[in-house]
């Protein structure tokens, strides 16, 4: 497709010469082995892995989605690619990040206790008030489940998030808790604008729709993170 076709997209109010509107970078934490690479594989490439993607180094993924106000958002979604232990996430990556996601393992109750650490972590080196959700994994355990959803759901509300319960290997909720993290994100106008016809920062009341203008435009870009993480 040239570009000017793809610049055009369905009607000419959706013309835009530039790629995207709102640039957005999401930062998923959360212990070890608690579905965080799954979940973002999931999210992005619809794929799921059996085994601990810890070796295959994701550092982040780009996913295109479409608002209701038909402006585009350009996800960078952010991996901690084995930097689980705490203090080793480097306090630029919480710094600049303009959503946080923090995940646990429903299974395991150590990675629910722990959410406490993270959340720690974020208020000492994060930006204030940047947006999080809470993200309950595998949920798809049942039987294995240790962590009941009003106890989650409570220290959530507690803490001013979102709760969502997901399962990366069924598909259960992950594009819900994606998008509830997006939202969160345009809510609270937390996002680089790259539209050159707004103000920096836009009003909003947005809530997600379905992929990008330009389809589902999910690649994978660990070449050059530097140049996007500042
Ligand atoms: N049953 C089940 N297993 C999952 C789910 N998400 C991840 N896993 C498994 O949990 C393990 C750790 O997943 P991974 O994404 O590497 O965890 P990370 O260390 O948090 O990035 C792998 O064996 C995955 O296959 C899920 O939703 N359900
Ligand atoms: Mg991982």
């Amino acid at each position: 497709m040239s570009s000017l076709t793809a610049n055009f997209g369905s009607s000419y109010s959706d013309y835009r010469p530039w790629e995207y509107d709102i640039l957005v970078k999401i930062l998923i934490v959360g212990n070890s082995g608690v579905g965080k690479s799954c979940l973002l594989v999931r999210y992005s490439d619809d794929e799921f892995y059996e085994s601990h993607l810890s070796t295959i180094g994701v550092d982040f993924k780009i996913k295109t989605q479409t608002l209701q106000d038909h402006r585009v958002a350009k996800i960078q979604l952010w991996d901690t690619a084995g930097q689980e232990r705490f203090g080793q996430i480097v306090s630029g990556y919480y710094r600049s990040s303009n959503g946080i996601m923090i995940v646990f393992d429903l299974t395991d109750e150590k990675s629910f206790r722990e959410v406490a650490k993270w959340l720690d972590q974020i208020a000492k080196y994060g930006s204030e008030n940047t947006p999080m959700v809470l993200v309950g994994n595998k949920s798809d355990l049942v039987a294995k489940r240790v962590i009941d959803r009003r106890v989650a759901e409570e220290f959530a509300k507690n803490m001013g998030m979102e709760y969502i319960e997901t399962s990366a290997k069924n598909s259960n909720g992950v594009d819900v808790a994606f998008d509830k993290m997006l939202q969160a994100v345009v809510k609270s106008q937390n996002y680089i604008d790259n539209n050159p016809n707004t103000k920096k920062k836009t009003d909003s009341s947005t809530t997600v729709i379905g992929p990008g203008l330009r389809g589902n435009t999910t690649v994978t870009d660990s070449s050059n993170n530097s140049c996007c993480w500042k």
